[in-house]
């Protein structure tokens, strides 16, 4: 059974005017609604509490949701616009089902047959092929019930190993190094610990674009005198205000924090104290920092001597601090490292776990967080088990009332799913909230791999360029459509409520996956009734692991606003601050509070590795990709979104003023870049922000207008991240304005 071509591209063409504007969404102009509805935006980490104006079951608008304690009632330009979705002509309405014409597209099919197909297709590939031969790639969009779902409807139901999510694009380079270093991965500390610090360092994080409502906070920590650190290539607008701003080549950060604790450790800045009492390893990584003195760390990053010492004096000398991180750190083949070199200079300054200290990976996805911890990630099971570990194994097929030797061993990450798919071990696929066409790097080798399966359905609400590539596609349900949780930035566990019923035959998530399950007539464990049911299966599979979240009830969520795991039974209030000596943790039996047996955190060796791609004669600069703040990750949902795209209709290279003299160009021009992989055409947006040796692109568009055609594939060894902030391109003036073909599809 061979897949019909088709093309993304042509199919972006065709449909192009429809994906632009979201012109059926009635505005809000001041109508009375029915009912409003406190609940969360359905985008970013930072989870904002928002309150939906809903009419008619449309939502016709929002106010803000003041007494909220994360954002208070402020949202970002996202936030504000994301009732416009709902009521786009692109809502899927229907199950839709490829037809045997390329030319033709989709034709709608009734909701019970496309899933009576999807589940005789899944029973083919696994009778002819092996179980491992269907895969499923999940979401951390998703709430945490349907996160915890996928994971147990792969490991139970299709018993297939090959389960992974879109975080492994996102947190997993903090989330190993977090585990390596403390034993646990969560944000140590609740954000408001920012607004005290004497010092708040931010590394990698385009934080007022990405991160708005943790930009309040850094402001209000600045208002009350704290000095700011940002590390970046670009000057994006935080490093404006910033005291000390480093702008470190990229894929240097490693060696930028091995030369601060070289000087931490030359100036005595350290807390002895909480070094001996509870941490072990600094001997080893004070002698591998040895290396990294002030001039060669300069030299080695691209940053001024000068500026290092600054940072190293401000960070070493300071009370209090807290520091934050996000993808800039993360998004590289070393990204583990880079963010065990942050680790170490936070444990050596002992500024952890106390009030106004801190530290945290910025979360991504809206449920990033709770979407890496309860069991859809390759080796996981929930509440942060290792579907590796016997022990975890039995407590949670204990859980699922089936013999832990039938649960599967632990699988591949994404991308290797690809790279299955390519060898011919994969010939089976579902997808659901995530769009990889668009967002894994070298996105040509991706398209090549859809047109290999056999059957491939996609869930999701709006037909995404990768579900163009499906065989079955299935109507899924928005945020306002479905009630559940999901974990923000800080640890914070909070309720995401219905205000709206799925339109025409969708359905929620949850209910799609069900009845899956049926129809392959393996329904045990797939018969819950509603999310809370879900929730509570999962509080009881979590209970005892790291992530526990047994004693959170949706009730607790609604009275108190959200609840930080850990929270080990119903009268334990939740754990806002990590790593307090007091605090509750049932793994440390020694005298430490971080989560190993001895109760003592980790530091490790953070060495230093160059990029997998580094520029040379033929590729000279460095690529690196990121976000803006109107759109959202693949773009998908803000691509479709009117008054977004109004703010950053597409695309453009940003390059520094001495770059585009040489290359003679000027803001507007066409430039083409170039890497090894692929080519793109976009206009240039000259700006004094970025490094000479660099250029930025954002990533949220598809076909010939995504970066990434040009990214590369090398992934970190531990996480298996990929290096989306470092390749090598060359970048010249566009022949008449034209884009050169894209090379042929390998
Ligand atoms: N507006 C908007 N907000 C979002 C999202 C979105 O798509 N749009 N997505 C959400 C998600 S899932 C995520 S993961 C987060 C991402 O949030 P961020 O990580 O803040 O955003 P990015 O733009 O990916 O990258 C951050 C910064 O890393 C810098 N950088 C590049 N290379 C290096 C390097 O080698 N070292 C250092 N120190 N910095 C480097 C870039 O210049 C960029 O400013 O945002 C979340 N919020
Ligand atoms: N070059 C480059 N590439 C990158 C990055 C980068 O910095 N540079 N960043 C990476 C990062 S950090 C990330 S997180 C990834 C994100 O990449 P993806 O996860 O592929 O991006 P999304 O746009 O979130 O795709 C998710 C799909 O889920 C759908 N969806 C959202 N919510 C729900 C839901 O509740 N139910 C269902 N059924 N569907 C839903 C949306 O409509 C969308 O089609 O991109 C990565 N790609
Ligand atoms: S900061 Fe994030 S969660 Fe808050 S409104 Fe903006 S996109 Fe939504
Ligand atoms: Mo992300």
């Amino acid at each position: 059974m061979s897949k019909l071509p088709v093309e993304s591209v042509e199919i972006i063409e065709r449909f192009g005017p429809t994906l632009a504007y979201a012109q059926g969404a009635r505005v809000d102009t001041g109508v009375e609604p029915d009912k409003i509805v406190k609940t969360h935006c359905c985008f970013c980490g930072q989870q904002c509490g928002i309150q939906l104006k809903v009419l008619d079951n449309e939502v016709i608008g929002f106010e803000p949701w003041y007494e909220f304690p994360f954002n208070q009632g402020k949202l970002c330009p996202k936030g504000v616009k994301r009732y416009l979705q709902g009521a786009h002509p692109d809502r899927l309405l229907t199950a839709l089902e490829r037809n045997p014409s390329a030319e033709a597209g989709f034709s709608p099919i009734a909701y019970s047959d496309a899933i009576r197909r999807v589940a005789s297709e899944i029973e083919r590939i696994q009778s002819t092929y092996g179980r491992d031969a269907f895969a499923i790639l999940s979401g951390a969009s998703l709430t945490t019930e349907k996160t915890y779902l996928m994971g147990k409807f792969a490991h139970m139901c299709l018993r297939t190993s090959n389960i992974d999510y879109n975080g492994r694009l996102c947190m997993v380079s903090a989330a190993a190094a977090n585990k390596k270093a403390f034993g646990i991965d969560r944000a140590a500390s609740p954000w408001s610990d920012i607004i005290g610090a004497e010092v708040v360092w931010v590394s990698g994080s385009n934080v007022a674009e990405c991160s708005p409502i943790t930009s309040d906070y850094i402001w209000q920590a600045r208002e009350h005198g704290a000095k700011i650190v940002v590390v970046d290539p670009r000057i994006t607008p935080i490093a404006r205000t910033a005291n000390v701003y480093l702008p470190v080549k990229p894929g240097r950060d490693v060696i930028l924090f091995n030369g601060i604790l070289n000087l931490m450790i030359e100036r005595d800045w350290l807390d002895h104290d909480f070094i001996e009492n509870y941490t072990v390893g600094f001997e080893a990584l004070a002698e591998s920092v040895q290396e990294w003195t002030p001039a060669r760390t300069a030299q080695a990053t691209g940053i001024a001597e000068r500026a290092i010492r600054q940072a190293a004096e401000l960070w070493g000398t300071a009370k209090t601090s807290f520091l934050v991180h996000a993808r800039g750190l993360e998004h590289h083949s070393h990204g583990v490292q880079n963010v065990l070199g942050a680790i170490n200079i936070v444990l050596a300054s002992g500024r952890i776990g106390r009030p106004n200290c801190g530290y945290g990976t910025i979360t991504g996805q809206g449920n990033g967080q709770g979407g890496r911890e309860h069991g859809q990630k390759a080796d996981q099971l929930p509440g942060g088990r290792d579907l590796g570990n016997p022990q975890h194994r039995a407590e949670i097929a204990a859980v699922w009332g089936m013999s832990p030797d039938d649960l599967p061993m632990p699988g591949v990450d994404a991308y290797e799913i690809f790279r299955k798919i390519d060898r011919g071990e994969i010939k089976g696929l579902l997808s659901i909230s995530f769009n990889p066409l668009v967002s894994l790097p070298d996105n040509s080798f991706i398209r090549a791999q859809l047109e290999k399966l056999e059957f491939y359905t996609a869930i999701d609400f709006f037909l995404n360029e990768t579900a163009y590539h499906a065989d079955i596609v299935l109507p899924g349900s928005l945020h306002e459509e479905d009630e559940g949780t999901v974990t923000q930035v800080e640890g914070r566990v909070i309720k995401i409520n219905k205000a709206i019923e799925c339109p025409g035959d969708a359905r929620q998530d949850w209910i799609i996956i069900q009845d899956i399950a049926a129809a392959l007539k393996r329904e045990k464990g797939f018969t819950f009734h509603n999310p809370e049911a879900i929730f509570d299966e999962l509080r009881r599979a979590s209970a005892g692991g790291i992530a526990d979240y047994s004693g959170i009830t949706y009730e607790k969520l609604e009275t108190q606003m959200g609840v930080f795991w850990p929270c080990p039974s119903e009268d334990h209030p939740g754990t806002p601050r990590l790593f307090e000596r007091e605090s509750w943790n049932p793994v440390a039996k020694g005298s430490g509070p971080f989560y190993f047996p001895d109760g003592k955190a980790r530091f490790n060796i953070a060495a230093y590795t160059p990029p997998a791609e580094e520029p040379d004669e033929a590729y000279p600069l460095y690529l690196t990709t990121g976000r803006v703040v109107s759109h959202y990750l693949s773009g998908t949902q803000t691509r479709r979104i009117g008054p977004l795209v109004d703010q950053y209709p597409e695309p453009r290279l940003e390059m520094h003023p001495n770059l585009a003299e040489k290359l003679g160009v000027q803001t507007g021009d066409m430039v083409t870049a170039e890497s090894r992989r692929g080519n793109i055409t976009l206009p240039v947006s000259v700006v004094r922000t970025i490094r000479p040796d660099t250029v930025f692109v954002p990533y949220h568009w598809a076909g010939r207008k995504s970066i990434n055609q040009l990214t590369i594939s090398a992934q970190d060894p531990i996480s298996k991240i990929p290096e989306y902030k470092v390749c090598a391109v060359r970048v010249y003036k566009a022949q008449n304005g034209e884009q050169p073909p894209a090379p042929p599809v390998r």
